[in-house]
């Protein structure tokens, strides 16, 4: 567990474990100095990152967030039958108000909400957000990297089961191998009974998918970008943001959507008194967004500590929703 501090504000403790430019300065090299080029996409969002995604989940080519919103919208009474009364509600990035407001509306006697983010803005406003609105319901905020090892704050009251909700298919961005350990992780922590509530997009058209990732304001491409411009902001690492020019497609063999950034010229950076050369045309590897088949994703699944309870889609078979429970006894 890393060191925290708490910030008291009108009655919304934060837990604070916010990575530092350290770890960024430390993971971008490491990154940028392999071969192919890449950088962890977790780092997409600063503040300025977190309201560009807000930007993109309200775009008409990105289907996923609009998808998602009706099922659990046309779904909500199953959901919340299977979570049942008394539960704690664990929000892996909590940039996704809408969705859980859904679900606070509708759970019967919500012990205690604890949103974790990387963005600690956001996480503030979301925080006091939920706390007006539901004021019965303890919140209990933590502003952390949810890929690293947590201590969850406890809640006053006595609960049921915790639930971790994980929408928006984020899941898809980490590695097939990394779905399993970053699931193991809850299930260490988790009681028989404790769930899994996840969105997870599925293999459609590349048409589709691909368009998700190129709007055409472009909306996306400063998304990305915005990796580099953080870099500048907040490490002065001198990128030119205007050679690099985003390109996002669908790798068929892999199941996955590559966003990347290219060089568009032969150029040379220093960070941190380490010099990093580009090719023209080569590429930066900044997201992968993974698209499952059930199938798929099932077998990823049993190999993590839960097995599949329920699952929830839209007609066209676009995204699906699936409840998880647990099944072990911190024995996995
Ligand atoms: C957060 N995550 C699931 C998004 C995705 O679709 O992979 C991030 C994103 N990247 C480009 N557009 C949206």
């Amino acid at each position: 567990m890393e060191h925290g501090s708490e910030t008291h504000e009108e009655k919304v403790v934060l837990h604070d474990v916010e990575p530092t430019p350290s770890d960024f300065q430390r993971d971008l090299l490491t990154g940028l100095q392999n071969l192919p080029k890449w950088v962890p996409c977790k780092y997409l969002y600063d503040d300025v990152g977190a309201d560009l995604f807000e930007q993109i989940c309200g775009l008409e080519e990105y289907y996923p967030t609009r998808v998602e919103t009706s099922i659990l919208k046309g779904c909500l009474n199953e959901i919340v039958s299977a979570i049942g009364p008394n539960a704690v509600l664990v929000d892996l990035g909590s940039g996704s108000s809408a969705k859980t407001e859904l679900l606070l509306s509708a759970l019967e006697d919500c012990v205690a909400y604890i949103p974790i983010d990387i963005s600690k803005q956001q996480l503030i406003e979301v925080a006091h957000d939920i706390r007006r609105r539901h004021p019965r319901t303890e919140v209990l905020p933590v502003c952390a990297d949810y890929h690293k090892p947590l201590k969850l704050p406890t809640p006053t009251r006595a609960f049921q089961r915790t639930v971790f909700f994980f929408p928006g298919s984020t899941i898809g961005n980490f590695e097939p191998g990394e779905v399993v350990s970053f699931l193991k992780r809850f299930a260490v922590i988790s009681n028989p009974g404790d769930a899994f509530l996840l969105g997870m997009d599925l293999q459609k058209e590349r048409s589709v998918m691909e368009s998700a990732y190129n709007d055409p304001r472009g909306i996306t491409a400063r998304f990305i970008k915005n990796i580099l411009a953080r870099a500048n902001r907040e490490l002065q690492a001198g990128f030119d943001l205007d050679a690099f020019r985003h390109r996002a497609f669908y790798n068929a063999e892999a199941g996955r959507v590559e966003n990347q950034l290219v060089s568009t010229c032969r150029q040379t950076i220093t960070l941190a008194g380490v010099t990093v050369n580009f090719e023209p045309n080569e590429p930066v590897t900044v997201e992968h967004s993974y698209k499952y088949t059930l199938g798929g994703f099932q077998s990823l699944i049993h190999r993590s500590g839960y097995r599949l309870e329920k699952v929830w889609m839209d007609e066209q078979r676009y995204f699906s929703v699936q409840y998880l429970l647990s099944e072990t006894h911190g024995d996995i």
